[in-house]
């Protein structure tokens, strides 16, 4: 055993740092890279791990206090464990005062627990966190950086990104505030923290609160719906909603209550976010498919023998994948602060099935044919209603078509599939008298409904994109120019 001081490391640009958590105290068993204090400084927020296991004799600091390099956090009674003996050689001799310096450390690799594993999956409300921690090194790691949306209906993963401090810089301000332990503790009980509210400072979001949370989701108090958006932890501006209505249904007649399906689950959750996180707006027109829907029923008269029958959703898909080269901002997702424009062409379809709305995706519609677009969506289409398809079969779609036209009305606002920025919701094609200039004529008119996500598109480009898919349905030779 041995007394040994235990000192701030070097921790990068970080000067002068407030200290927002003490967790450990005096009487405490440590054990090597276990967290002692997290620091904040406008940037990120981190913990100071322990460089040694040993028993916590006493501290020196409070939160509020300032702490930058070398700063004393504590004493430590030592153990001579492994890990102490690689750490303390060095540190024991050089230190002036006759102690072993915290600093000069020894892992690179970070504590494992702070590390979000592929099984430690995170809400994407989560997706980008300031938090960091450092190893004994002074190593800097993002605590949470992009992470997977673990229950898209298309399946949609953001890969996370390279852990290094630029992620952590280039962080929206609106984002939950809290330390990496308090960030662990979430995910370990599975709590969203956009859906706490901070009562730390600056709106910090605490431990406490997040026990508070779950004890008032447990009790009912708090929706289980993500009610409530990111900028909803404590800022001010969020949605501060009502409780979601407590109604004993049976007092008014017969009823019989029956479990959402898993689908339903999944998929009502991601249009929650969707709907609430997303400026939607829905540009409506019409296109002129008569002399499509001439060829449509030519070509399916021509191969009839060979089974394949061309609906209109073969049409749609190759026309979009035009609109999208000639509007690329269509074919783009929100990556943080950068717009990620895409140079293929997956487009997922809305499939009605039985237990739910499910969104396969065709690859590389720019390199099919319609007909072979054709037989891929009913292939799809008939093992989604099967519940057959793969979770990969659901992924990577760049922009996605809901085709209510099978089925009936006139227009619709189909939510868009983030982290898509528009959808195309299309309707039943109705005869309708049209002026040509000299009389009435009756033409074949197709409603387009198209959602756009205006953080990235104007309502000038999307009257664009519209209005170029019409005259391309009308006249589909336009496709190959
Ligand atoms: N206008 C008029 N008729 C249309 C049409 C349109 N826009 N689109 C398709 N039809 C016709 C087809 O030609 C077909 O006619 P016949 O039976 O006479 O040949 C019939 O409607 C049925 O077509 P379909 O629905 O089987 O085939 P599809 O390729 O058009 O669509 C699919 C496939 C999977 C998209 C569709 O079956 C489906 O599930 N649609 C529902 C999507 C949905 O739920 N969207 C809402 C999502 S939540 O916003």
């Amino acid at each position: 055993m041995a007394h040994i001081e235990i000192k701030v490391p070097d921790i990068g640009d970080f000067k002068e740092v407030e200290i927002i958590e003490v967790l450990v105290s005096p009487g405490d068993s440590l054990a090597v890279e276990q967290s002692l204090i997290t620091v904040e400084s406008d940037k990120a927020s981190m913990e100071i791990p322990s460089s040694h296991a040993g028993k916590l004799i006493s501290l020196s600091v409070k939160v509020g206090d300032k702490v930058g390099e070398g700063s004393v956090l504590g004493v430590i009674d030592a153990e001579v464990s492994a890990g102490a003996k690689e750490m303390g050689a060095e540190g024991v001799k050089s230190s002036p005062e006759g102690f072993v310096s915290a600093v000069p450390l020894v892992s690179a690799s970070p504590p494992a627990a702070e590390t979000p594993s592929s099984a430690e999956k995170i809400t994407s409300s989560e997706a980008i966190s300031a938090s960091a921690s450092l190893t004994s090194a002074g190593a800097m790691t993002v605590g949470a950086t992009l992470a997977a949306t673990s229950i898209d209906p298309s399946g949609e993963k953001i890969t996370p990104s390279a852990p290094t401090l630029a992620a952590a810089s280039a962080i929206p301000t609106n984002l939950p505030h809290a330390s990496p332990s308090v960030r662990k503790f979430a995910r370990e009980l599975g709590v969203s923290l956009t859906q706490v509210k901070g009562s730390g400072p600056k709106g910090r979001i605490t431990q406490l609160d997040v026990q508070g949370h779950v004890k008032s989701v447990m009790s009912g108090a708090a929706s289980l719906s993500t009610a409530q958006t990111s900028a909803g932890s404590g800022s001010g501006v969020g949605l501060d909603l009502l409780p979601w209505p407590q109604v004993d249904f049976a007092k008014f007649g017969p009823i019989d209550p029956k479990p959402l399906s898993r689908i339903k689950k999944i998929s009502g959750a991601n249009l929650h976010r969707n709907w609430v996180m997303i400026p939607h707006v829905t540009n409506n027109d019409e296109a002129d498919i008569t002399e499509l829907e001439a060829l449509r029923v030519q070509l399916n008269k021509e191969n009839e023998k060979a089974g394949i029958k061309l609906t209109m959703l073969a049409f749609l898909m190759k026309a979009v994948v035009a609109a999208l080269k000639k509007f690329p901002e269509f074919n783009a997702s929100i990556d943080g602060e950068t717009l990620v424009l895409k140079k293929y062409f997956h487009i997922g379809f809305a499939a009605d099935t039985p237990n739910g709305l499910v969104v396969p995706v065709v690859r590389d519609v720019d390199q099919k044919g319609v007909m072979d677009l054709a037989t891929e969506t009913s292939e799809m289409a008939k093992r989604a209603r099967e519940g057959k398809l793969s979770p990969s079969e659901m992924q990577g779609g760049c922009f996605s078509i809901s085709s209510l036209g099978g089925i009936g009305g006139t227009h619709f606002t189909p939510i868009i599939n983030a982290p898509e920025v528009a959808i195309l919701g299309v309707s039943k094609s109705a005869m309708k008298p049209v002026w040509n200039g000299k009389e009435f004529v009756p033409r074949l008119t197709l409603p387009l409904s198209l959602s756009y996500d205006h953080r990235v598109i104007d309502g000038a480009s999307a009257a664009r994109f519209n209005a170029y898919l019409g005259q391309l349905l009308a006249d589909f030779r336009r496709i190959v120019l």
